[in-house]
């Protein structure tokens, strides 16, 4: 009796093993870390049957063809936060080609055609934007991200390209040609939820909407020492009346939830007045109308603190994707293949983005969640168990079951 938990697990452990010096997983995209993560999935979904390509985006695709019309997608991304977890996003490639694995093995052949979709970027922390990959498979790619640039100032372009892959393949990805039978992704919850309720696995109802907005503060560096406090433009200072607004705004505005994790101060010298700051705003909640208003309010703040101040303001809505409802057959398919293992089949909501909120542009979506210790991510403690995973592996393997005797 294979352990797919077990196997899980090990994989998982080998692929942690592809990140930046540092605690914890650090694996941007289009890098050598995840040019190493690509080379060891191919291998795995090779070895699991799946004819595996990569795709202009940098989307690792591993497919099965099926016996009938339609394609049935599964995946999430390859890609980690800064000294963050071995389980976020990339248990949801391994846990996908492992669940087509048993099923090869045991001779299933299902009705229709699998592809496991490996995504690069759905952190979107080394570029303003996310969700590249995944928009490109629902054919809802701007284009005009390819000219974002990171810290850097590397262009997404220059990235996708210095991986090898062609930018202008991008519209081509769109599967909006074929028919695309729904989306399934298994991710940590990320949160307390299935560990409280004693539930290795949970159904997802719905995801939550995000966005992100990048605010740069100009004012004027000078000597700390010899500039006179009331002659000073210091961006630092305005900007931090705007972390102080968002934080105060969120906890007013019930459903609301918002972050700026993180400042770039320049010269950024302890001596020398701050010139310039530029943060990234990020605003989440179930109500899309709520947060584009909560948005909207935070903008005007820091242009009416830019005009106080005397500084100048650049403010950029960079990114976002509205709340995305799962599919309610594939819930119940979900559900029902939870139970069948032993779960109770909760169900819960995402507080989380992923991946599934731009597959939802293209097709029905769901979501597995697998409990995590203590309810953490993104951080280097982050920590599914075997048991857990291999629970994963057969609720996946069974949904298929399902759908296919649909
Ligand atoms: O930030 C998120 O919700 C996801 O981990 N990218
Ligand atoms: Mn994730
Ligand atoms: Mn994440």
């Amino acid at each position: 009796m294979t352990d797919w938990g077990a196997r899980a697990a090990d994989h998982l452990e080998a692929l942690a093993g592809f990140s930046a010096p540092g605690p914890g997983v650090t694996r941007m995209p289009y890098g050598p870390e995840h040019r190493a993560a690509v080379g060891y999935l191919t291998g795995m979904m090779e070895g699991a049957g799946l004819a595996v390509h990569l795709d202009a985006a940098a989307t690792l695709v591993g497919r099965a063809e099926g016996g009938g019309a339609g394609t049935f997608y599964m995946g999430s991304h390859q890609d980690s936060v800064p000294e963050g977890g071995a389980f976020d996003g990339i248990a949801g490639v391994v846990l996908p080609v492992l669940a087509m694995q048993m099923l090869s093995e045991e001779g299933v052949q299902l009705p229709f055609a699998v592809e496991v979709l490996g995504f690069a970027d759905e952190e979107g922390v080394r570029f303003p934007t996310a969700l590249v990959g995944s928009r490109a498979v629902a054919g809802t790619v701007d284009m005009a991200v390819l000219d974002m640039e990171d810290r850097d100032g590397v262009s997404l372009r220059a990235a996708l390209e210095g991986f090898g892959c062609d930018p202008a393949g991008i519209p081509s990805i769109a599967r909006t040609g074929n028919r695309a039978l729904g989306y399934l992704e298994a991710h940590i919850e990320q949160g307390p939820v299935l560990e409280a309720e004693g539930e290795a696995l949970g159904v997802v109802t719905g995801i939550c909407g995000i966005e992100r907005h990048t605010l740069r503060f100009v004012g004027e560096t000078g000597h700390a020492g010899t500039v006179p406090m009331a002659a000073r433009k210091d961006a630092l200072v305005g900007a931090a009346r705007v972390i102080t607004e968002v934080d105060r705004l969120a906890r007013a505005t019930p459903g609301i939830r918002a972050t700026v994790g993180q400042v770039d101060v320049r010269p950024g010298a302890v001596n020398a007045v701050p010139g310039e700051v530029r943060l990234p705003v990020e605003l989440r909640s179930e109500d899309d109308a709520a947060r584009d208003e909560a948005g909207a309010e935070i903008q005007a703040f820091a242009r009416r603190v830019a005009d106080e101040m005397g500084l100048e303001l650049e403010a950029r809505r960079t990114y976002a994707q509205p709340a995305a409802p799962c599919d309610p057959a594939l819930r119940g398919a979900l559900v029902q293949a939870v139970q069948a293992g032993g779960g109770r089949g909760l169900e819960l909501t995402s507080g989380a983005t992923h991946d599934a909120s731009a597959m939802a542009d293209l097709c029905p979506i769901s979501m597995l969640f697998i409990r995590c210790r203590g309810g953490v991510s993104h951080r280097p403690d982050e920590n599914a168990s075997p048991a857990d995973l291999g629970a994963a592996v057969h609720a996946i393997a069974e949904t298929l079951r399902r759908l296919a005797d649909a």
